[in-house]
């Protein structure tokens, strides 16, 4: 019992309950706590959330659990198949935008676009219902899926007829369903390929997640903009299926360490950090060539099991931070035609912000 309240302690995300959130404040950039236990074996319960949106610096906006907690990613968002969840959006900025989500059930009302004016005009409140279900057995002998999987949220109103404008300035996040009895993790991390940007950030800026060795990582990856891209993890391995975890000796999941992915489309696996490598600072990166020199590469810092910083990982990280992207560098020479360079306005906005730190 004691491990498992240090676990949900320890995770970044909120799993969405009926009773209010005790949110702790985020301490970092997409830091996210609650208290409060997962649900338990009633399926079909109904639970609420409120996200509030908000403009943040750098012509970026974000989505938060709280005023003033706004993200880029938003928060993770968690439910078990068969829950149904009511999100109340708060719209605290002046454009018009909304949420709509991958994965679940929803209605026209609720499925955030213009086409059914399912957005919030300027400083609205509204609330969208996503619904979920398990599987379900159906004729000859085949089975309908449920809605568990790894998934994603995000703006579908502001800027344009098809409301593309709020993605390219950070109003997305992850959105899981579980199965009664999946693994809870340790640390959640989100990477978003946006562009050519994670997470609205380029190298050296990109995040840099941190756990301990042995400690279960969930990794949530997610793609948006207008490019391919693949996502690459140094020295860690996953089943490319739901939970990334084989299910037995004979699951013919084939196992990769590289995995598209492109506009639209999302992945989840969990991973021990370090398991059969050890501790250090490891990449991870957009395996398309072009794309990681010009910044989409990120360190996952393994620390050792007490939480210090194993041998020659500070080298590591600082020769990271020294290097020069060429994105970075052709933005000081101010050429005309930059290739693969971020727009400036998508780039991260506080170069305070460098880390996103595991608490
Ligand atoms: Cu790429």
């Amino acid at each position: 019992m004691a491990d498992l309240l240090r676990r949900l302690l320890s995770r970044r995300s909120v799993l969405v309950t009926g009773a209010a959130a005790a949110t702790l404040p985020a301490a970092a950039l997409g830091t996210v706590v609650t208290g409060n236990p997962p649900p338990a074996k009633a399926a079909g319960a109904t639970r609420k959330v409120t996200i509030y949106a908000e403009a943040l610096p750098g012509n970026l906006f974000g989505y938060g659990l709280a005023p003033g907690q706004a993200t880029v990613p938003g928060p993770v968002l968690e439910m078990y198949e068969g829950d149904t969840l009511e999100v109340t959006l708060v719209n605290t900025t002046n454009q018009r935008l909304s949420i709509h989500p991958h994965g679940v059930d929803y209605s026209v009302d609720s499925d955030g676009s213009p086409l059914h004016n399912s957005f919030n005009n300027p400083g609205e409140t509204r609330t969208y219902v996503w619904r979920s279900r398990e599987m379900f057995a159906a004729a000859g002998r085949r089975f309908m899926p449920g809605s568990a999987g790894y998934w994603h949220y995000h703006d579908h109103a502001m800027g344009t007829d098809h409301g593309t404008g709020g993605l390219i300035r950070g109003l997305y996040g992850a959105l899981i369903v579980r199965r009664r009895g999946d693994i809870l993790p340790d640390r959640q991390f989100t990477v978003v390929f946006n562009d050519l940007t994670i997470n609205n950030r380029v190298a050296p800026n990109a995040p840099q997640f941190e756990a301990n060795l042995g400690q279960r990582v969930e990794w949530i990856a997610i793609g948006h903009g207008s490019q391919f891209h693949t996502f690459h993890l140094h020295a860690h391995r996953w089943a490319d299926n739901r939970t990334g975890m084989l299910e037995g000796p004979t699951d013919p999941s084939q196992v990769v360490d590289n995995k598209d992915l492109n506009p639209g489309s999302s992945f989840g696996f969990q991973v021990l950090a370090g398991e059969g490598v050890g501790p250090g600072a490891w990449m991870y990166h957009c395996h398309i060539q072009s794309h990681s020199d010009t910044g989409m590469v990120g360190i996952f810092l393994v620390r050792n099991a007490d939480g210090s910083m194993p041998a020659g990982a500070q080298e590591a990280i600082d020769k990271h931070h020294g290097h020069t992207h060429v994105a970075a560098q052709q933005a000081a020479h101010g050429a005309t035609q930059p290739q693969f360079v971020a727009p400036p306005e998508v780039r991260g906005p506080d170069p305070d912000h460098q880390h996103v730190h595991g608490d």
